[in-house]
């Protein structure tokens, strides 16, 4: 947009919006293995993630069949915190599950 002031130079108007980034959001997963038993990846996916058993098991079966699934995104922090919970839950339970997160 130009316009013109009466001292006759014309200055250019530069229409900003401001641009809010959103947080990058993470996709944290679960990997099959060898090992790890079923019902402890439904147990996991109850208890550090909210879902009831049919989702749980549904979940547990995609890792099993595909080798790995998305359990949820979450924020950077969040998605950090299941992972720990996740991998300390396994290792004292000394299975090899294995969680991770990649960012979205
Ligand atoms: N593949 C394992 C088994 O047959 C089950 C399993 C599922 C392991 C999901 C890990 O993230 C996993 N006992």
């Amino acid at each position: 947009m130009s316009h013109s002031d009466d001292d006759g130079d014309t200055s250019v108007v530069i229409e900003t919006r401001p641009t809010t980034k959103r947080p990058p959001m993470y996709k944290v997963m679960l990997l099959n293995d060898d090992y790890t038993p079923m019902e402890f990846v439904v147990h996991i996916l109850e208890r550090f993630f909210g879902k009831n058993h049919a989702e749980s098991f549904e979940i547990m079966l995609t890792v099993h069949k595909k080798g790995l699934a998305v359990v949820g995104v979450f924020s950077h922090e969040v998605a950090e915190t299941k992972v720990v919970q996740v991998m300390d839950h396994a290792r004292a339970n000394q299975h090899p599950l294995q969680c991770t997160m990649e960012k979205e």
